[in-house]
């Protein structure tokens, strides 16, 4: 598995938390998911590259704003 950081703007507490890590987590290929509201970021690890721009798209999917990652 490798691991990204994406960084997330617009959680503004822990329901948008627990969205962005259900919805994360749905992705197929998706492993460990930890977002922090304090840090505006989720960290995931993932099985190959594809994954990745599902997880991505999935935060935009979501509502909010992928600003790095
Ligand atoms: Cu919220």
């Amino acid at each position: 598995m490798a691991t990204a950081v994406l960084g997330i703007e617009g959680m503004t507490c822990e329901h948008c938390v627990k969205r962005v890590t259900e919805g994360l987590a749905s992705v197929t290929g998706a492993g460990t998911i930890k977002v922090s509201l304090e840090r505006k970021q989720a960290q995931v690890t993932y099985d190959k590259a594809e994954t990745l721009q599902h997880l991505k798209a999935k935060v935009v999917e979501l509502g909010y704003k992928l600003v790095s990652g």
